[in-house]
């Protein structure tokens, strides 16, 4: 049976309250945290050594697609009615809407450590406490917007630009590429204004506080975001014919990416899964 992700500005009362105690459930018994540190092991980029998997290589989407389906698991194991819904950052774009609300994610952080005070996952509710982090910090904080250099959210034009690349990633393969799907998608750039953090980073950027870095899956908000760059995948494949993954097979010993990034069918630690098997999941849910 498949089931449903929706946006989550639609859902219900009682749906909210279900996805925000089946995430709490799933920190109680030690789990989550789990997640945290998969994340932060993972979390290795262009300059360090070894194998890229989860970030600044093209298997950025199939493995957060596999990460995402892992926790949604773990949730449906709470609650089965649960599923991850998605945030559509370029319609719900203000510091007080979804997913912000006070019945969802809580707001933003408060005063000059940035500490979520409002909603369920603030430090003082006593259930959401960081155990697995960078830094010290044990509660979540948040800086909307970016306080002391604004910035905005991407916009559907910014979105549309990445959606209309035909071609899924190309070499180096990594976050210097200018051309290709993914890394429009994952949003490295260069330079210092809003440019060097396009459409998936930019958001990271724009929640701040834990959504910084390795750590970023210590705030909810993660899997919200998360599941929306998820669907843009989805919706790239149907506008482009079924466009597929690349690379289709490994780089060779010649090249600088040898070893470094995962080919279409190859395994993608820490996975017993490759690419190809994530690139069509619709035998186990869609987006509404
Ligand atoms: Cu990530
Ligand atoms: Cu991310």
């Amino acid at each position: 049976m498949t089931y449903v992700r929706k946006d989550v500005s639609t859902l219900t009362g009682t749906e909210r309250r279900r996805f925000v105690n089946a995430l709490l459930e799933v920190k109680r018994r030690g789990e989550y945290d789990e997640f945290v540190r998969t994340h932060i092991t993972y979390y290795t980029s262009d300059g360090e050594h070894g194998l890229r998997t989860a970030h600044m290589a093209p298997s950025f989407l199939p493995w957060h697609r596999r990460f995402l389906l892992d926790l949604e698991r773990a949730l449906r194991r709470v609650d089965s009615s649960v599923t991850v819904p998605y945030w559509d950052w370029t319609r719900d774009r203000s510091m007080t809407s979804a997913p912000w609300t006070e019945d969802l994610l809580g707001g933003n952080g408060h005063g000059p450590d940035h500490q979520v005070i409002t909603g369920p996952f603030a430090h003082a509710q006593g259930n959401w406490t960081i155990k697995e982090s960078v830094t010290d910090g044990k509660f979540l904080t948040r800086d909307l917007g970016r306080s002391r250099a604004p910035i905005a959210l991407p916009t559907g034009t910014e979105l549309e630009w990445a959606l209309a690349d035909p071609v899924y990633d190309t070499s180096p393969w990594d976050s210097t590429c200018t051309k290709g799907f993914r890394n429009k998608l994952e949003g490295w750039g260069t330079g210092r204004d809003s440019a060097a953090w396009r459409n998936h980073n930019r958001v990271h950027r724009w929640v701040g506080g834990a959504m910084l870095g390795g750590a970023s899956v210590n705030d909810p908000v993660f899997w919200v975001h998360h599941a929306f760059i998820d669907l843009q995948w989805t919706l790239w494949q149907r506008r482009h014919n079924g466009a597929r993954y690349l690379p289709d097979s490994p780089p060779g010993p010649g090249s600088e990416q040898h070893g470094r990034i995962v080919a279409r069918h190859e395994k993608m630690p820490p996975w017993d899964v490759t690419p190809d098997e994530m690139e069509d999941v619709s035998w186990i849910y869609r987006y509404a």
